[in-house]
């Protein structure tokens, strides 16, 4: 069993006064600074059951790991709020900042701030767009590209057979995310090269449920002919699957869905046929976080990615998931 963090730093604050070596990190956490480590954390909002799942995560594991989390939340789509929240960190002189980027880029001004008073920064979830990587010492999250092309590879197979044009609507999430700038680039590398498939319509629902409705009931008061919708996460898809049943339509028969992420109320949709594939973004990071703060402590150096470890869904094999998916 892995000791808690409190304990491995007892440990560490021996070894650094014994040994003069140390990995080249690009900023060093001092280890003899205290007992207990103090993480700065900035979640994005907590508008859905993903969201919750994921700090939920982070809340528990640093209980178990007796670490003491200073724990904000922006609201949805709030840049300006998680650059102040981080900037409160640092004027508190926590000794880790961790955050989910809500945007990919406008972090560097921050970061440089973080970076001066020589705190580590670990991305959780969300990846950021900068010309200075050394602005954050390591970024925990999903293969966002992995799990777009997962969906293009399902479509391209699901529709192997057809004669085309097969025409997709995409439902986007936040505009200028990672995950939304990255699925979609997966998707298209995912169908590439097979000209029957048409984007015919693409506009953001920024990962909502109820927008995800809305868009969707929109697009079918004046457009009918859709063979698929590829929605950037399960809340945006089964917001259509709501439209798509008001509209006097069948979900999963006469318009395939493909989904991301694998909550509770997505697998359900898939086992009952309303949504056809689903690829899991694993929003339980808490215990790798934790492990990578572990080590950041220790002077050991660490990757600058860390994947989480996901997996896809069919319909024919998601019954046993389902009881065990707790968000
Ligand atoms: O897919 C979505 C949430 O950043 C990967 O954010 C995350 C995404 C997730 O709102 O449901």
């Amino acid at each position: 069993m892995r000791k808690t963090i409190t304990a491995v730093l007892s440990a560490a604050v021996m070894a650094t006064t014994m040994t003069a070596c140390s990995p080249d990190n690009d900023v060093k956490i001092q280890p003899a600074r205290k007992g207990q480590i103090t993480i700065g954390f900035s979640q994005i909002g907590e508008s859905s059951r993903w969201r919750a799942a994921n700090t939920k995560s982070i809340q528990d594991a640093a209980r178990i790991q007796n670490v003491r989390l200073i724990f904000s939340v922006a609201e949805q789509l709030s840049q300006p709020k998680q650059i102040a929240d981080i900037e409160g960190f640092i004027n508190q002189k926590v000794d880790i900042i961790a955050f989910s980027p809500v945007v990919e880029t406008g972090w560097d001004d921050v970061l440089r701030k973080a970076k001066a008073a020589k705190i580590p920064v670990i991305l959780t979830d969300r990846v950021i767009k900068t010309a200075d990587p050394s602005l954050y010492t390591s970024s925990l999250g999903s293969d966002f590209v992995s799990e777009g092309i997962s969906a293009g590879v399902w479509l391209k197979n699901a529709f192997r057979k057809a004669a085309g044009p097969v025409k997709i609507v995409e439902l986007t999430g936040t505009p200028g995310s990672a995950p939304a700038n990255q699925r979609r680039a997966g998707f298209l590398e995912g169908i590439d090269g097979d000209a029957k498939f048409k984007i015919t319509f693409s506009r953001t629902a920024n990962f909502s449920r109820a927008d995800g409705k809305r868009v969707m009931a929109d697009l079918l008061r004046t457009d009918d002919d859709i063979d698929v919708v590829f929605a950037q996460n399960d809340d945006m898809g089964l917001g259509a699957v709501a439209a798509i049943e008001e509209a006097g339509k069948r979900p999963g028969k006469d318009i395939k869905i493909a989904t991301i992420d694998a909550i509770h109320d997505g697998l359900v949709a898939l086992s009952t046929g309303k949504i056809n594939f689903i690829a899991e973004c694993n929003p339980l990071t808490g215990p790798q976080l934790m492990e990578l703060i572990q080590d950041v402590f220790l002077g050991i150096e660490v990757p600058k990615q860390v994947d989480t470890k996901e997996t896809v869904f069919f319909p024919e094999t998601v019954q046993e998931y389902i009881n065990d998916r707790k968000y």
